[in-house]
């Protein structure tokens, strides 16, 4: 029997998405009045959106940096109960290294988030349904969070492209998995203990992942008792931890690429085959339509198709490549040690993340198409992906997938073939390039000399609070 989620606790962009509010800015705030700061954070706490229904208004959500609860008074006991990735950053030594951000993508050189950045600590998450409605909203906030006391030191734009496609021009966020006490239909596959995604809700190991208990007095009277220590007060409770990458995508070097690897004998392009090429790196069409039900031709009547495994039908890959982007990043039932199996999918399902990202940037071609992408050139405009996922366990979900999954060269018996999308292909950041093989009978196509078309402009992990959580924050002393 599910549990039941406290959906009037629970803010909403983790189990709603905004897909109806297509435009959105994130505005990083520096907290110069810190007793200000409480009072307008105690505002915020009775209007961010919580996940009741589903929510068509403009509306706004509120996360938190480590510097962020610290500046707001979170006693030292209790930040030591977070988890450590949130506490330590992105960007020491071992992530870096796990997460491939050296050379252009080093964390020294991004916009925010960096190392020695310290007075980032709240993000105001606005969304809006078109740029008028967005900057009405902005604007209506902007007064407030001055008087506030809080200091805008980074504001990031984002939206949804058409057909919710990413830059590359593939359909995205179907493929997600379903949060277990959430009445939607999908595989009992994809569905997933909430614990995994929200705190304080067992997870699919039967534990509640790191998160602080409080003591019961004070402004810990404002929070929910902790499930497994009823003495004590649970800050996590409906919160979650929030990685948020800001990933550039060079779109004319991604489709170049493409075009250079699949021309025909006569030297000219093969739009098709350079399609076809990409969907196998993606492992779905550009509609969304997934290779593994639709192998040889696009299909948009399956566009929002996450409906299938991999290994009875295509354990070799035929299909879906191993090496794929998607095959990779969600093994589903393909994990060792037994394959095919409910087993296997229990494996996989400990290393999901609700992705909520969204795109940045004029696309390339307003047709989306890989064809006018191609002909329009470099513009040398950026342009990306603002990626944005929630987990209750960092290095068991996100981090475990780039390092394990996406990052790692011989991922499931390949050789030398990290993310064809995402990947680090120059992990010695001395000009080295990665493969790509797609499997074919009689023998496979090797692809080689690829680059990695996305660098790494800004990133933090965030904790995403309950709004009890909120309201706790700012009734501290
Ligand atoms: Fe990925 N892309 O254009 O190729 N992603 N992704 N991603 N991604 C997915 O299934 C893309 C990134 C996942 O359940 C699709 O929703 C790009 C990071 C996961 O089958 C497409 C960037 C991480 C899935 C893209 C990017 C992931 C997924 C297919 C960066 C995690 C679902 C649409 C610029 C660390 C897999 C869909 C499943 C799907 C693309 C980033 C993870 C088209 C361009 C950083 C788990």
């Amino acid at each position: 029997m599910a549990q039941s989620l406290d959906l009037d606790d629970i803010q909403g962009l983790i189990l709603h998405g905004y897909g109806e509010l297509d435009d959105a800015y994130f505005v990083m705030l520096s907290i110069d009045d810190v007793a200000a700061a409480k009072r307008w954070l105690a505002e915020m706490a009775g209007e961010v959106r919580n996940s009741i229904s589903r929510p068509y208004d403009p509306l706004c959500n509120v996360a938190f940096t480590i510097q962020g609860l610290r500046r707001l008074g979170v006693s030292d006991d209790a930040i030591g109960l977070f988890a450590r990735e949130f506490q330590e950053g992105m960007s020491t030594p071992h992530r870096r290294r796990a997460l491939g951000d050296h050379g252009d993508s080093a964390p020294e050189r991004w916009r925010w988030g960096r190392p020695d950045e310290n007075d980032s600590h709240v993000l105001l998450m606005l969304y809006a349904n078109g740029e008028t409605a967005l900057q009405q909203l902005y604007d209506a906030h902007a007064p407030r969070f001055i008087a506030g006391g809080l200091r805008e030191v980074h504001r990031l734009r984002s939206l949804t492209l058409e057909g919710r496609k990413e830059h590359f021009g593939f359909r995205d966020g179907i493929g997600q998995p379903i949060v277990e006490g959430i009445d939607k239909p999908g595989p009992d596959s994809n569905r997933v203990k909430a614990g995994e995604f929200i705190l304080g809700y067992p997870n699919e190991y039967g534990q509640y992942s790191d998160r602080p208990l409080v003591p019961a007095d004070g402004p810990g009277s404002l929070l929910p008792k902790a499930e497994d220590n009823p003495d004590l007060r649970d800050l996590g409770r409906n919160g979650t931890y929030m990685v948020f990458r800001q990933m550039a995508q060079d779109v004319h070097a991604f489709w170049s690429y493409l075009d250079g690897a699949t021309r025909k004998p006569d030297d000219t392009s093969d739009p098709s085959a350079m399609i076809e090429l990409a969907s196998k790196m993606v492992g779905r069409w550009p509609s969304g339509a997934p290779l593994a039900n639709s192998p040889s031709s696009d299909d948009p009547a399956l566009q929002d198709d996450d409906n299938f495994l991999y290994h009875e039908a295509d354990p070799d890959g035929y299909a879906t490549p191993s090496a794929s982007h998607i095959r990779r990043t969600n093994p589903r039932d393909m994990l060792g040690p037994d394959p095919g199996s409910k087993k296997s999918i229990a494996i996989g399902n400990r290393h999901r993340i609700l992705r909520r990202g969204r795109a940045y940037g004029t696309p390339l071609a307003a047709s989306m198409d890989p064809v006018d992408m191609l002909a329009a050139g470099d513009d040398g405009e950026e342009r990306g992906l603002q990626f944005i996922c929630f987990n209750t366990n960092i290095g068991r979900q996100f981090e475990f997938l780039y390092q394990t999954w996406v990052n790692n060269p011989r991922f499931a018996g390949t050789y030398n073939e990290p993310d064809p999308v995402i990947g680090d292909m120059d992990p010695q950041d001395d000009g080295g390039q990665g493969e790509f093989r797609v499997p074919q009978r009689p023998v496979r196509d090797r692809y080689t000399g690829l680059s990695r078309p996305v660098t790494i402009k800004g990133g933090a992990f965030f904790f995403f609070p309950g709004i009890r959580a909120v309201r706790y924050l700012s009734a501290l002393p």
